[in-house]
């Protein structure tokens, strides 16, 4: 079925209505992860879901999953998968997840409106708690779809607000009856915007993911002893601000020392009691390391366990640091990655090959089934920001090209392009 037609109009209203839940700065949205925000829009999603007669589900971590079966030859067959998810950081844009739910919603109307019929059926997922900016780990709802994280574990985790998944599942009306682990789609493939600079600068409409880089996230407490900012001499001063930002120099330092394409990030630092004449007596950070080599991941990560080693003695401070999320890098289906690059060819858009700084939920259901990702341009490369915004022309490109490719693996013949189907 290449070529079936999409609305790119009703692709952008409903992104627009979504980032209207919580508008941010003109273009940008919050919805934290099972914030009342989240709700508003899990409930458009349900609608538009039951607007399209998709059979929906909702599992026990809260992931949506609409099937599409009128279409199809074999409607009881593992169904080809795509989807993303509507959680944001704080600071969100409108495109990062959203698009890839929307972009499944608008294929699967376009097929039906076209008459096309697949072998397979089609379905479209929304993850809960992508970002893991309020709940530790980010992808979490792919994570326990996967197997990889215990259903408990993930209900009793609580968020940087003292707010806990399980209860807050259950405040919004979200915690499903399907069970988790999920079943097993035939195939994964995820429209995403790409967050990073590459595509623009090389004007270049589709990216053919390879891959997504491993990520390790700790949470550091430095305890020190707050002490008066006038009289206490700096020899005897057991300063958790000053041990906090030593680390954070020094994760900059490691990043370099370490190389290649290594990033490291302190995102969240809190001083306490974070005042002007206080010496800190407390200290809670975090710091985000990402490469797409595992060894050298794993040397950042000794070096950053080392420089708190160093500074803990040197400032003479307690510091406790525990691991919020660690994912190992993954590699897509070289089928899909392939059939991604020949679908941009066949409707004559640009592509190119690249990993994907970002995690996504693409890297969770590269556990259980063949998977991929298509990323369309950010400009200049901005994400996780209101500023966030990709050209209508790359969005209809992006869309287009998922169609296709869903299009031909739903054709797929058993037992499909590379693992078992369904569990
Ligand atoms: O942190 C990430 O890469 C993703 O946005 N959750
Ligand atoms: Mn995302
Ligand atoms: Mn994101």
């Amino acid at each position: 079925m290449a070529g079936v037609r999409i609305d790119l109009t009703r692709v952008e209203e409903r992104l627009a209505e979504l980032a209207a839940l919580h508008p941010l700065d003109g273009l940008g949205s919050c919805r934290l992860a099972l914030t009342d925000d989240d709700r508003a829009g899990r409930d458009l999603l349900i609608t538009w879901m039951g607007d399209l007669g998709l059979d929906v589900g909702i599992d026990a971590i809260g992931n949506i999953v609409g099937r599409w079966s009128a279409g199809a030859d074999e409607p009881d067959l593992p169904p080809v998968m795509t989807g993303s998810h509507l959680d944001t950081v704080a600071t969100g844009g409108r495109f990062d997840g959203a698009l890839g739910v929307v972009a499944g919603l608008e294929v699967i109307e376009a097929l039906a409106a076209s008459g096309a019929r697949t072998r397979r059926p089609v379905a479209v997922a929304a993850f809960t708690n992508e970002e893991g900016s309020r709940f530790a780990p980010d992808m979490m709802g792919s994570l326990v779809y996967v197997g990889g994280l215990a259903l408990e574990v993930a209900l009793d985790t609580v968020g940087i607000d003292g707010a806990r998944v399980g209860h807050e599942l259950d405040r919004i009306g979200y915690r499903g009856a399907r069970p988790v682990p999920g079943p097993a789609p035939h195939a994964f493939v995820e429209l995403h915007i790409e967050q990073g600079p590459v595509l623009e600068h090389e004007g270049v409409t589709i990216g053919a993911v390879t891959g997504v880089q491993g990520i390790s996230w700790q949470e550091l407490v430095v305890t020190g002893q707050s002490n008066h900012a006038g009289t206490t001499p700096m020899a005897l001063r057991r300063d958790a601000g000053h041990a906090a930002v030593a680390i954070a120099a020094g994760v900059r330092e490691l990043v370099s020392v370490v190389g290649g394409r290594q990033v490291g990030t302190v995102g969240r630092l809190h001083l306490e009691p974070n005042l002007v004449n206080v010496v800190a007596g407390r200290a809670t950070m975090t710091v985000d390391l990402r490469n797409i080599d595992e060894a050298a991941l794993r040397e950042a990560e000794k070096r950053l366990s080392e420089l708190v080693t160093e500074v803990a003695a040197t400032e003479r401070v307690e510091i406790a640091s525990r691991s919020l999320a660690r994912f190992e890098p993954v590699e897509f289906d070289e089928r899909i990655v392939s059939l991604v690059e020949s679908t941009a060819t066949g409707r004559g858009l640009t592509s190119r090959r690249l990993a994907s700084g970002a995690g996504h939920d693409a890297q969770m259901m590269a556990r259980v089934c063949p998977t991929g990702m298509i990323f369309v341009p950010s400009r200049q490369g901005i994400s996780h920001n209101p500023a966030e915004f990709t050209e209508p022309g790359h969005l209809r490109a992006g869309v287009e090209v998922l169609a296709d490719v869903i299009s031909t693996l739903a054709a797929d013949p058993d037992p499909g392009p590379g693992r078992a189907g369904a569990r």
